[in-house]
């Protein structure tokens, strides 16, 4: 595609037609089966109170996930759902988008979904940049499947699966979407569910690819709460957002883990882009068809 066909697309940010709902009636009444403490009911509580807080019809959303606890999430949400297979949500997410571009499709799922089996997706996905919302609650643990490492869990990490501690050094989902050049990066933490709100709302407002990371502690097998109660500080309020290399950076802090947007810089969307080349296709005074059965002659 001509650069300058690219460069007059003006990136937006993301409206919707509104409805007036309370945050309970985006929950679908199925009562989560996650352990009592669990993260996941944090991000729940906060992924519902801004969809109320949006104002967005239910039927206007899908939300797609792969396999783990916290790839159940769709089935508790009133609105469309696909709960898809282990590490495929972002592939099923793009499909639906490219499908419909006019619903609001939010991608979920574990650390393991997005960075094992799911990660050749992730950086591609994230590069493509279509107008999806990407929430990955990070518990650096396997937790459907009974607490196996995950590529976000510590070195050392001593479980069943690994008795004398993990020898990898943990990938960093931040730095990860930062060098992926995905428009939006956040990071949230389900015990801090005002600020998980705002972070949700800014990212499905993202006209792009919105990726959050989200902690949110495995009660059962790997109970860090305390811990990262302790680690979490705000971003500064001096960071420019739109600074790659300073967020960069801020990921990179020794002395803990910083909440907040790191970096939201819009630029067109996959689905523009591709209308873009099927408008000009339009307008060709060649015919496409007739050219590719030459082909098939
Ligand atoms: C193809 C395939 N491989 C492996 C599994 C087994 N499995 C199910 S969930 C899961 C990992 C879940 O971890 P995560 O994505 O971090 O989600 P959590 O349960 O921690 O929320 C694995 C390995 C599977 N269901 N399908
Ligand atoms: S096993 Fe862990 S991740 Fe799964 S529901 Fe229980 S606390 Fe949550
Ligand atoms: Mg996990």
């Amino acid at each position: 595609m001509p650069s300058n066909l690219i460069q007059s697309m003006q990136p937006q940010t993301r409206t919707f037609e509104l409805v007036n709902l309370s945050a309970n009636d985006y929950k679908s009444g199925v009562r989560p089966v996650w352990c009592p403490g669990c993260g996941d009911y944090g991000v729940l509580a906060s992924f519902s109170k801004a969809l109320a807080d949006l104002r967005i019809p239910p039927e206007q959303i899908v939300i797609v996930s792969g396999i783990g606890c916290s790839s159940r999430f769709p089935i508790f949400v009133n609105s469309y759902g696909l709960h898809g297979t282990h590490g495929r949500a972002l592939p099923l997410a793009t499909g639906v988008k490219m499908a419909q571009p006019e619903l609001v499709v939010v991608a979920v799922g574990g650390d393991g979904d997005a960075f094992s089996i799911g990660m050749g997706h992730f950086p591609h996905i994230a590069r493509r940049n279509p107008d999806i919302t990407y929430l990955v609650m990070d518990n650096e643990i396997y937790g459907l499947t009974k607490g196996q490492p995950s590529p976000t869990s510590p070195v050392g990490m001593e479980k069943k699966a690994s008795p004398y501690g993990t020898l990898e050094t943990p990938l960093d989902p931040i730095l990860l979407a930062l060098a992926s050049n995905a428009s939006f990066v956040a990071r949230g933490f389900s015990s801090k569910p005002k600020e998980l709100t705002e972070l949700i709302k800014a990212a499905m407002q993202h006209k792009g690819f919105s990726f959050v990371q989200i902690i949110s502690p495995c009660v059962s097998f790997n109970d860090m709460t305390q811990e990262f109660k302790g680690a979490t500080l705000p971003i500064p309020a001096t960071h420019d957002p739109r600074d790659r290399l300073a967020a960069m950076k801020l990921a990179e802090h020794p002395g803990g883990m910083y909440l907040g947007i790191f970096y939201q810089q819009p630029r067109p969307t996959y689905e523009e882009k591709m209308q873009s080349l099927q408008d000009k296709n339009a307008r060709a005074d060649y015919d496409l068809p007739e050219m590719m059965s030459r082909f098939m002659r």
